[in-house]
């Protein structure tokens, strides 16, 4: 039977060779390293729910970004599916800060800390580094085990 599919932001500040992640301090995926981000309102724009998240949970006011794929997540556990839309932050204003919900870090690229993050990025992540565009489906178990996957680059 299919679930009720909720959508959610999730963007990524790329910085030369740096990236920005924020630690999760509560809430689904705590303890984990992510993009920033969250659930779209009801009738809210997801570019408007992006930078809302943004703001709320590291400060900074988004002024130019990008979406880069759509990932599909059906896990098991859950009781809806989620709809990820994906962003790369090309620029903004202000400087990240730490909140109730995330906690913001700067990473080398070379060094994404996958072994602490959720279990599809490092399947992702080169595409997203190569600036390819794509649709992707994950299919979960629970929080950790993905039971099959694909991933289809858009032009
Ligand atoms: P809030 O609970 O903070 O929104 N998210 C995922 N991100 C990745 N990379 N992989 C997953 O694998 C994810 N599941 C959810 C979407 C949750 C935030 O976490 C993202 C949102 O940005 C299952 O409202």
């Amino acid at each position: 039977m299919e679930k009720p599919i909720k959508h959610y932001s999730c963007g990524f500040v790329l910085k030369g060779d740096k990236i920005l992640l924020g630690k999760k301090m509560r809430g689904f995926g705590v303890g984990k390293w992510n993009g920033f981000g969250g659930k779209v309102e009801p009738g809210e724009e997801v570019d408007v729910a992006l930078a809302r998240e943004f703001n709320e949970e590291c400060g900074i006011v988004l002024t130019h970004f990008e979406k880069f794929a759509t990932i599909k997540f059906v896990i098991d556990t859950l009781e809806h599916d989620m709809l990820c839309h994906m962003y790369q932050i090309h620029s903004y204003d202000g400087e990240p800060i730490a909140t109730d919900e995330m906690q913001p870090q700067w990473f080398d690229i070379k060094d994404i800390p996958f072994k602490s993050m959720w279990a599809d990025d490092p399947l992702w992540f080169p595409l997203f580094l190569a600036g390819q565009k794509f649709d992707a489906h994950f299919h979960f178990a629970n929080d950790d085990v993905i039971l099959g996957y694909t991933v289809k680059n858009i032009d």
